[in-house]
């Protein structure tokens, strides 16, 4: 679908908390146009429990459940079994969380919810970092990078997320990135239509945490799949497709591009490049993005 045909009701309103830039407010926006009103939102702590209201006013125009950061894939599981009791079926119950609150907190309740079936989306929008308390590292940030807690540079690297993810044999897997609208437009209305437990992950550059300017959100995105940092695919009953540019680097078509050009627009990578070259670390960033994708070509090819 084009991006001029997605449905044009908002329920992301203007007026947010959100910083400008945004990559939450972008992806959910996306995401509930896919969605539709017959859903309720479960929220963890995080960026988006600040964006979604300045009391009295809410920006978010569909029922909401702010719950403790362990609990949000519990609390949806509780939401499920409660719709199931009242009789009330085609609700979609979605999981809206934080990196934090997925690679770390929140990822022994999503494990659970994940193993009981439950019949809901989880959707991490990754920023690689704890945005909300100023910028931590988090399980997802890459190695090398500057937050408040990594002040030289990360020194590991993220989880494999997506491994973890898929060895709970859910039916439906998907990594997505708000620079794609259509793509992930296209995913979640497919998990919707899917019954069991789903699981997306969307890549969210995040302009303060990142350190980029807030009009490069979209190419900070853009480029992260270009470089092959950050694969589009779905993983269905066992079956692995790649999509877009993700795909035509899988399939040979396109040269990814060196990681060194994502790296060198975010103020958060600036001490790999100042003040000399940081050859080692950036080698070392580039071998492992190398390594997923020989990874991903012995595994699915
Ligand atoms: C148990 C617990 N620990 C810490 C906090 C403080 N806290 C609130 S939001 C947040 C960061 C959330 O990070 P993430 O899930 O990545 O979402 P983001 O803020 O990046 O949107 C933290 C640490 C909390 N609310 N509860
Ligand atoms: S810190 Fe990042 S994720 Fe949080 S509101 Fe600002 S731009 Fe959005």
């Amino acid at each position: 679908m084009a991006l001029k045909d997605l449905p044009k009701e908002e329920y992301v309103l203007p007026g947010s908390a959100a910083c400008p830039g945004c990559p939450a407010t972008i992806g959910l926006r996306i995401v509930l146009k896919a969605l539709g009103k017959d859903t309720i939102l479960v929220v963890p702590a995080c960026c988006t429990a600040v964006i979604e209201s300045w009391y009295p006013s809410s920006s978010f125009n569909v029922p909401l459940l702010n719950i403790a950061f362990a609990a949000s894939a519990a609390a949806a599981s509780g939401i499920t079994s409660a719709l199931k009791k009242q009789g009330k079926k085609n609700i979609n119950v979605v999981v809206w969380a934080g990196d934090g609150g997925t690679y770390d907190i929140g990822i022994q309740a999503m494990s659970g919810a994940f193993e009981r079936e439950t019949d809901f989306i989880y959707i991490c929008y990754n920023n690689q970092i704890y945005s909300n308390t100023g910028i931590q590292r988090s399980g997802a940030t890459p190695y090398g990078a500057w937050t408040t807690t990594t002040v030289g540079g990360k020194r590991e690297f993220q989880k494999d997320m997506g491994a973890i993810v898929r060895a709970h044999n859910i039916p439906y897997v998907a990594t997505a990135c708000i620079s794609y609208p259509e793509d992930l437009y296209r995913k979640v209305s497919k998990a919707k239509e899917i019954r069991g437990s789903k699981y997306i992950e969307i890549l969210a550059p995040c302009p303060p945490g990142w350190r980029f300017s807030m009009d490069r959100t979209i190419e900070m995105g853009r480029l992260a799949v270009e470089t092959g940092v950050w694969p589009l695919y779905e993983y269905e009953n066992g079956k692995m497709t790649f999509n877009g540019i993700s795909k035509a680097i899988f399939e040979g078509k396109f040269k990814r591009k060196p990681v060194e050009e994502w790296l060198k627009l975010q103020g958060r990578f600036a001490h790999l490049f100042k003040p000399k070259k940081d050859e080692e670390r950036i080698k070392k960033f580039q071998r492992h993005v190398d390594e997923m994708w020989e990874k991903f070509r012995k595994e699915f090819s």
